[in-house]
């Protein structure tokens, strides 16, 4: 009951209740991927300078090693897994929010919190918790 689609970088995309699998090439400034409930695994394949929200339920969020996200990547409520294995630049923001997050990103320059477990190979940011 959830959505298993691929899509673009500029339309908003809404996810179901159910447990989505969203793979999404990009997204654009002013753009929200929101998987809502459900335990859902959004993967992303080209730059983020949107929003991507996991929503309530534990999500699984993934970015390839081409991908540089330049928006917010937020897991919202629930123990979500965010493994960025590309770059979050200096306008970045990943965020595990409520629950028990584990955060992995590869190279962070940008902002990275609400987490209870964080790995990171390269960092010039500050990371807070
Ligand atoms: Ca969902
Ligand atoms: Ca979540």
């Amino acid at each position: 009951m959830g959505l298993s689609r691929r899509f673009g970088a500029s339309a908003d995309i809404t996810g179901a209740d159910g447990d989505d699998v969203i793979v999404c090439g990009g997204l654009d400034a002013g753009a929200t991927v929101d998987a809502r409930g459900g335990a859902d695994t959004i993967t992303l394949t080209g730059d983020v300078s949107g929003t991507v929200l996991g929503g309530d339920g534990a999500d699984v969020i993934l970015a390839d090693g081409a991908v540089t996200i330049r928006g917010l990547v937020e897991g919202v409520g629930e123990n979500d897994f965010i493994d960025i294995n590309g770059t979050v630049a200096p306008t970045g923001r990943v965020h595990g929010d409520d629950g028990d997050d584990v955060l992995h990103v590869h190279v962070n320059q940008g902002e990275w919190t609400g987490a209870t477990a964080r790995t990171c190979v390269r960092s010039t940011a500050e990371i807070s918790p």
